[in-house]
């Protein structure tokens, strides 16, 4: 294959293929056929697959026990430029060998924040000038973008809920600058993760004016990124936790409600991810189906968490199950507004080959093309449709009907009680769906 560096980084890898589940290769796709069509479109346009900067060309595999374990040779060039540049070689030379058409970044991921604000700003724009070519040459294109306010001390105390007005004005410079990064680059979609916008300790803490300040920066945003000709979708990533004791995007029905109340709702939509779905106590198709249920559903952080623990493992994908259950959702709710699937997710500390991140994004795919196709399956050749709609049947005709188009006083209701005396039982028939569920799998 051409390169687009002068440098090959991934060596002895070349480009991943589809070659069916029969196929012995670890390094091709067994499920993932970008071209074939399921349900009217093909899978890659349903899933729209994208890198995750920060983890796979940034994470050494640090944790709170030791250092990295991975010595990435764009690392250990010391002018952050050439770092910057060598480390855009590798990433394009990797989305292009698996074949992706997306990724994402914070700006601080694409090159090593400066000791001074203007100087920041001056190496963003030489990156992102490079950038620009990168995404010519390769067709490669950027889902979202989004700005690291969380991982410099000044944001210890949060970046729009942070008490001093001095560091959520920082952070204003600093999204002004992600934005005009994202537009520069095309960017379809640009993301807020409230990274330590919480609280440690509520003794401390003004929740309400934290609230009203993060509606009023997000507004602020907005509007910026509008007069500059942004068309695309703004995401809020919700969490409930992690690094902060509390986080104020808890999870999805608690984002939802803060956009309306903000008035944020036209132009905000939701990014889930799947181990924050858990960390929230819910499911990923629990998150999927509020966000779906309020128009919101706008792009999905594919990861796992590990069920024997209780933080933010960002595993790869590779529970079917999980993944199943939420591309029923998925495809319900007629896909991804604006969004794709991310895979926020690192290989784990001790995977040091280099092909390794190669089977990480493989089998991420492949899990997320055999859930699609599965989901596909159970919605057009399941009796699963059907048996959910049957649960509603009352509502679609007769008194049913006329309660949902709000023509029954509580009178009517207590009516009806009285005439239909004690009701026979309706079973759940739980076992029977989650039946089907392992049938089609
Ligand atoms: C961390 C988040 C982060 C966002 C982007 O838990 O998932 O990676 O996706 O800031
Ligand atoms: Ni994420
Ligand atoms: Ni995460």
């Amino acid at each position: 294959m051409a390169l687009i560096g002068n440098r090959e980084y991934y060596k002895g890898i070349g480009e991943i293929r589809y070659e069916g589940k029969e196929s012995d290769n670890p390094l091709a796709f067994k499920y993932y056929n970008p071209d074939q069509l399921v349900a009217g479109k093909t899978m890659r346009e349903h899933l729209k697959f994208a890198v995750a900067y920060w983890h796979t060309f940034c994470g050494v595999g640090a944790d709170p026990f030791g250092p990295g374990t991975q010595d990435f040779p764009w690392d250990r060039h010391s002018d952050p430029i050439d770092a910057a540049k060598a480390k855009a070689d590798a990433a394009f030379e990797f989305i292009t060998k698996m074949g992706f058409d997306y990724y994402c970044f914070h700006d601080y991921d694409l090159v090593r924040e400066a000791e001074s604000f203007s100087e920041s700003e001056s190496r963003l724009h030489t990156i992102v000038d490079y950038l620009k070519d990168k995404m010519k040459a390769s067709k490669v294109k950027l889902l979202w973008g989004t700005a690291n306010c969380f991982s410099n001390a000044r944001y210890m105390n949060g970046a729009a809920t942070n008490p001093d007005f001095n560091v959520l004005a920082r952070a204003g410079g600093q999204v002004k600058l992600a934005l005009d990064a994202t537009i520069a680059l095309n960017g379809e979609n640009y993301v807020f993760w409230g990274g330590r916008e919480g609280y440690m300790s509520l003794l401390n803490t003004n929740i309400k004016r934290e609230l009203d300040h993060m509606g009023r920066f997000l507004a602020t945003a907005r509007d910026y990124a509008r007069k500059k000709g942004f068309k695309g979708t703004f995401f809020i990533e919700p969490k409930p936790m992690e690094p902060m004791k509390h986080q104020y995007d808890f999870d999805a029905a608690t984002v939802v409600g803060f956009l309306n109340q903000y008035g944020l709702q036209d132009d905000f939509k939701l990014n889930l991810e799947v181990n924050h779905a858990t960390l929230a106590n819910h499911t990923m198709q629990h998150e999927m189906e509020v966000a779906a249920a309020n128009g919101m559903l706008g792009s999905i952080d594919a990861n796992r968490g590990d069920y024997q623990n209780g933080w933010d493992t960002d595993q790869f994908p590779n529970n079917i199950t999980e993944v199943t259950e939420a591309m029923i959702t998925f495809l319900q709710a007629g896909g991804l507004q604006g969004g794709g699937i991310n895979f926020d997710a690192k290989i784990r500390r001790n995977s040091t080959d280099l092909a390794d991140v190669f089977y990480a994004h493989i089998g991420g795919a492949d899990t997320f093309a055999r859930g699609l196709l599965i989901a596909d399956k159970i919605l057009t050749s399941s009796p699963y449709t059907s048996l959910r709609e049957k649960r509603y049947a009352s509502f679609d005709t007769g008194k049913g009907l006329e309660f949902e188009e709000g023509k029954l006083d509580l009178n009517d209701l207590y009516d009806i009680a009285k005439i239909n005396g004690e009701i026979p039982l309706q079973s759940g028939k739980q076992e029977l769906f989650e039946n089907i569920i392992n049938q089609y799998i």
